[in-house]
């Protein structure tokens, strides 16, 4: 079965689509108004050998808030209707990444029950013109609606861009291998509780 998925959700802040396949090439197309996010999805993309698409338009006359956070829950919408009823997956995925002076540690669970812990501390306010508060608000929509308990760690760096792209790659490289065909668990529910 294909692992394909594709959201529409409109408000009167944001109108986002989101089209995925969990078993994709790397490959994306990025429209969303804000360049920094993008340039950090496509390394989810590639990362998590997963195809992307998502056209975001939203009120960034604003600020950037609505829109990535907004990016973030319909991704999650499509990751949980993607991934379906979890059967023979590996369910845990984890990474190290580290680029330069950066290394960040990324583990998932696709446990049904949303989760976040985040701790990235960004020493600039922005990163082309991209505020770093709003990675925060990007995973904690993609948690909630993935139903994913999701923690994340930048262990060192100084360099912003740096930190960001270690915890992005980390974050795709963690979902690929949860996310990944258990040859001997196929068919079967990588739980005891009967669902997940
Ligand atoms: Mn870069």
């Amino acid at each position: 079965m294909q692992r394909t998925a594709e959201i529409e959700r409109n408000t009167l802040e944001t109108r986002i689509t989101v089209a995925i396949n969990l078993d994709g090439a790397g490959d994306s197309q990025l429209d969303t108004g804000l360049p920094f996010l993008e340039h950090m999805l496509d390394k989810v993309a590639r990362h998590g050998m997963i195809d992307l698409n998502i056209l975001a338009k939203g009120d960034l006359h604003i600020d950037g808030h609505h829109t990535a956070e907004d990016i973030g829950i319909t991704l999650g919408q499509a990751m949980a209707q993607a991934v379906g009823d979890k059967k023979g997956i590996r369910r845990y995925g984890h990474a190290y990444v580290p680029l330069d002076e950066a290394l960040s540690r990324v583990v998932i669970d696709f446990s049904g029950s949303p989760g976040l812990d985040f701790h990235v501390d960004f020493p600039r306010a922005s990163i082309g013109g991209f505020d770093t508060e709003l990675f925060f608000e990007f995973f904690q929509g993609f948690v909630n609606h993935a139903g994913v308990t999701l923690h994340i760690d930048a262990l060192r760096g100084r360099n912003a861009h740096h930190i960001a792209e270690t915890v992005f790659k980390a974050f795709g490289r963690a979902l690929r291998m949860a996310l990944e065909p258990d040859p001997r668990m196929s068919g079967i529910l990588p739980s005891t509780k009967g669902s997940l």
